[in-house]
């Protein structure tokens, strides 16, 4: 939605594709620019309507955001996420490809961090090998690749954003920054259910989504296509972002224990705020991920103008709004 609104505001004739539901699209980040952008129902894993549409709205520029982009729902669906999230970029590049025959046509693929999965150097950049860590990474892992591969091979420009995590107040729940934002945000309102997380150890670089899409853009305005890792630069805990959260609000947490024991009470109240559980455990854990964007910065001359605190804060000013008129 931020990448609709950017592309809206250059003046750019912005179409998106649909996936069809039996009850209704979710357009809740769009509907304020939905009468501007033109739909098309479609799939990543229907190649015969990506080359229709390809060859029918004739884009000078491609983004693909499209993922089953949860790491978790990645263990119980991985031939789908492989579908899409691998397969899916391959069927679009062809597309692209064909498209390509008769007029200049760009592409971006959304790549990301969790490539780098269990680390093998710290900050990771352009040239830190790739260890992906579950099937959402591997299948991204063939995505990058195939972007890269299509470059070379085809003459196509096609580039890849290696993201790191990108956050909003429009991030869906399922995420630990919005669940963390929502879940405290409830405490605060009154509910005595403890909040329920997964692995607090887990080291993020989080940025503004805003401020990603930025770097998409200046991405595709080059005039060699490369790929570029985007990070903030600063690495922060699960656990760093609740206290954050909660020192917006007014809380101050106490941690007590460790592991699967671990629980963050309130330290004016004594409610228990906070437990971990086994349920948000991954099989393979991606414990810490910390970008170097030095090519990004200087290549692109990307700026990005959210901090750590700007970010929280504004998860929690939105929230706040939401829940209190
Ligand atoms: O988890 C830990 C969890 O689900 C972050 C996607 O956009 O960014 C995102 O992937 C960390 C992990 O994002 C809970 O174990 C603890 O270490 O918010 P997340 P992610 O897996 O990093 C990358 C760049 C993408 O490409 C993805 O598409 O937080 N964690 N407790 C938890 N995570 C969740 N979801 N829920 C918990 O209760």
């Amino acid at each position: 939605s931020y990448l609709a609104e950017l592309l809206l505001e250059k003046g750019y004739d912005v179409h998106g594709l649909v996936r069809r539901s039996s009850t209704g699209n979710n357009t809740a980040n769009i509907n304020h620019v939905k009468d501007q952008i033109t739909f098309h129902y479609s799939d990543l894993t229907d190649a015969a309507n990506l080359e229709s549409i390809m060859l029918k709205v004739r884009p000078d520029e491609v983004y693909n955001l499209g993922a089953q982009s949860h790491v978790s729902v990645s263990y119980d669906c991985p031939t789908y996420t492989g579908d899409v999230n691998a397969i899916g970029v391959l069927k679009l590049l062809e597309a692209v490809k064909r498209l390509a025959k008769e007029k200049q046509v760009k592409f971006y693929q959304a790549s990301t961090s969790e490539l780098y999965g269990k680390v093998k150097e710290t900050p990771q950049t352009e040239n830190t090998p790739f260890y992906p860590r579950s099937p959402y990474a591997v299948a991204k892992m063939y995505g990058y690749w195939i972007t890269v591969n299509y470059r070379e091979s085809f003459n196509l420009f096609s580039c890849n954003g290696i993201l790191f995590n990108h956050e909003s107040p429009r991030r869906g729940p399922e995420f630990v920054t919005r669940k963390i934002v929502q879940g405290l945000f409830n405490a605060w309102m009154g509910d005595r259910e403890p909040l329920r997380l997964g692995n607090l150890d887990a080291l993020r670089d989080w940025g503004h989504a805003k401020d990603y899409v930025e770097a998409m853009y200046l991405l595709v305005q080059q005039d060699v296509s490369d790929d570029y890792v985007i990070s903030s630069g600063e690495q922060h805990s699960v656990r760093d972002f609740c206290d954050m959260v909660a020192d917006y609000i007014g809380i101050q947490i106490e941690w007590q224990g460790e592991g699967l024991d671990e629980v963050g009470i309130d330290m004016k109240t004594g409610q228990r705020l906070i437990e971990v559980s086994e349920e948000f455990y991954r099989p393979a854990e991606v414990n810490t991920l910390l970008g170097d964007c030095t090519k990004a910065k200087q290549t692109l001359n990307w700026v990005p103008k959210y901090s750590f605190k700007d970010l929280v804060h504004e998860m929690c000013k939105i929230e706040h709004n939401e829940n209190y008129y």
